[in-house]
């Protein structure tokens, strides 16, 4: 009797999880698929399934998948050129017919003898495996091997078509205001590929800190990348009053390091745009080198929030001289086609008063500070053109006028991207309503001290990136979106997790998935699911309101 209820309780335990593992993970997608199919029975992953290859780009595919699933599963899967017919096989295959999918779409099947994943491009391959392990029970994340006798690595039979809604799919993460580990940097990367994410946006240099080496230039990290001391709190009144906790804070990557950051990136299908930001936010640097500001003078590296006075005179050879030589040795790291040369909130005050800057207005027939802005980015543009690169700024770059190969960032909500689209320009969509991460995502009093703002997930799913007062000539020129953390409030890694996750899964899906119909309660849903992996993963994301979650 009791060894019967006993088998009863495990019998009905089995089919139970069973029948979750069907519905839960097969819906669990995140971001959502175009298409999927589901279909009858599953594929067992286990030590003798082979993966079968066609040559190099397959290949790297196939040994990017043995990196994935070996650290739970134990396996390191055999990889064959060629299918081999007698036994279970997960299959890569670049198939130019796909090509409607673009080279970041991909067709999944999986049936219960074999996996394939077909794409016109090894993104879309690389994307295909992301789709794989969310197929596959949460645990496949872990990064220690897992028991085979309570697991077995199941994926449910289906169909997939999956291609991205946009090109710009990214997240940015302001390493200035508090440096974060390599290691780190790294972590995070990885975080954006599993949500299919292209594009890496590294904060690198502001007021507070100069965090990349430059062999020329040694003071900057020797001066800039520290700063004595940090405000306490909020900013506000008289900074007579600030108060600060007395100790040194800083770090820098080393151009070693960065390369190791890009090559890491690379293997994820992760672009990083490095921002090196001008003619402002750049008080760490005067404070290196000070005759690169108008007075000069004896200046420290910031150690409160907010804008500073003091930035580059363009009025000064010099100045432009040291930014080529800085972006030289950048370009000469970063392979991607982008430098973002910030070009934000930049006081005009020192140029108003300072002669060499007048002399530069009145020799360049400029109306004022905002043309000696503009000459300003458009001179460094066409420096950064030469080398064969494409600028990036804020939207503050279109003030005094902006050449038409510029790309827009649009942060001040989404009027600067509108202006630019209509301009011809193309655009990357920021806006601080829907993409701020360093906002307040619940009610302040339950939420560690953060800029301000309120961000809940459930707006920034709701974000649509082309804004409708565009045409579709104009719409064109919207790449897609990214989120920003911007660390003034935000200490360290794991607070940087908190504030990045769930809402980055809810924009990986907007630039993903994008489409009329999207559902926030269905991605919720699928979100409830999806924290599992992110708990293997040991990510410290914020947990899902108590309210809305009733699982
Ligand atoms: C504005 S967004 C800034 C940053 C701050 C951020 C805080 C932008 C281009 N500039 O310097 O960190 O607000 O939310």
């Amino acid at each position: 009797m009791k060894t019967k209820s006993f088998v009863l309780v495990i019998l009905s335990l089995v089919i139970l999880t069973a029948g979750q593992n069907r519905a839960g993970t097969q819906m669990s997608i995140i971001p959502l698929p175009k298409k999927i199919t589901p279909a009858d029975g599953s594929f067992e992953l286990d030590e003798q399934t082979r993966i079968a290859v066609s040559g190099a780009a397959t290949k790297k595919i196939a040994r990017m998948l043995n990196e994935f699933i070996s650290p739970a599963t134990g396996f390191s899967l055999e990889i064959t050129n060629g299918k081999d017919t007698t036994g279970k096989y997960i299959e890569f295959k670049i198939d130019d017919n796909l090509s409607n999918l673009t080279e970041e779409g991909y067709e999944l099947n999986v049936t219960p003898d074999a996996v394939t994943i077909a794409s016109a491009g090894q993104a879309g391959l690389f994307y295909g495996v992301q789709t794989l392990r969310q197929l596959l029970p949460a645990e496949i994340y872990s990064r220690e091997k897992q028991d085979s006798r309570n697991i077995k690595w199941l994926i449910p039979a289906i169909h997939i078509e999956d291609a991205p809604e946009f090109k710009w799919r990214g997240m940015h993460l302001d390493v200035c205001r508090h440096f974060m580990p390599v290691e780190f940097v790294k972590k995070y990367i990885d975080l954006l590929a599993m949500h299919k994410m292209n594009k890496f946006h590294w904060h690198l240099t502001d007021d507070q800190g100069w965090r990349i080496e430059i062999k020329k230039y040694p003071r900057l990290t020797e001066i800039g990348a520290w700063r004595e001391q940090t405000i306490v709190g909020h900013q506000s009144g008289d900074p007579e009053n600030y108060t600060y906790d007395g100790t040194r804070h800083g770090g820098f990557y080393t151009q070693q390091e960065i390369k190791e950051v890009l090559e890491y990136a690379k293997k994820r299908f992760v672009t990083v745009i490095p921002e090196i930001e001008m003619p402002g936010h750049c008080h760490a640097a005067v404070a290196s080198y000070p005759n690169l500001s108008c007075k000069g003078g004896d200046f420290e590296v910031g150690c409160r929030w907010g804008g500073y006075k003091d930035v580059y005179c363009p009025g000064k050879e010099k100045t432009f001289e040291f930014l080529q030589n800085v972006l030289t040795e950048v370009i000469e790291l970063f392979p991607g086609e982008y430098i973002h040369i910030g070009g934000d909130e930049c006081s005009k005050e020192r140029w108003r008063q300072c002669p060499k800057c007048q002399k530069r207005i009145a020799e360049e027939n400029l109306e004022n500070e905002k043309e000696l802005q503009s000459y300003f980015i458009k001179r460094i543009e066409r420096f950064l053109n030469k080398k064969g690169r494409k600028v990036i700024g804020w939207d503050e770059i279109l003030e005094g006028g902006l050449s038409p190969t510029a790309t827009v960032m649009s942060w001040r909500s989404e009027q600067g991207g509108i202006t630019a689209a209509k301009n011809g320009n193309d655009v990357i969509m920021a806006p601080n309503p829907y993409t701020y991460f360093d906002y307040y995502q619940g009610k302040k009093e339950n939420e560690p001290l953060a800029i301000g703002g309120f961000l809940p997930l459930e707006k920034v799913y709701s974000y649509h990136p082309v804004p409708e007062v565009l045409n579709n000539r104009q719409a064109e020129h919207i790449l897609g979106a990214q989120g920003q953390v911007w660390t003034e409030y935000i200490k360290d890694s794991d607070h940087v997790e908190y504030m990045a996750y769930p809402r980055a899964c809810a924009l990986a899906e907007v630039v993903w998935s994008e489409s009329e119909n999207k559902n926030f309660d269905y991605f919720y849903d699928r979100l409830k699911k999806h924290t599992r992996r992110l708990d293997w993963l040991d990510v410290n994301y914020r947990e899902l309101d108590s309210e809305s979650d009733n699982d």
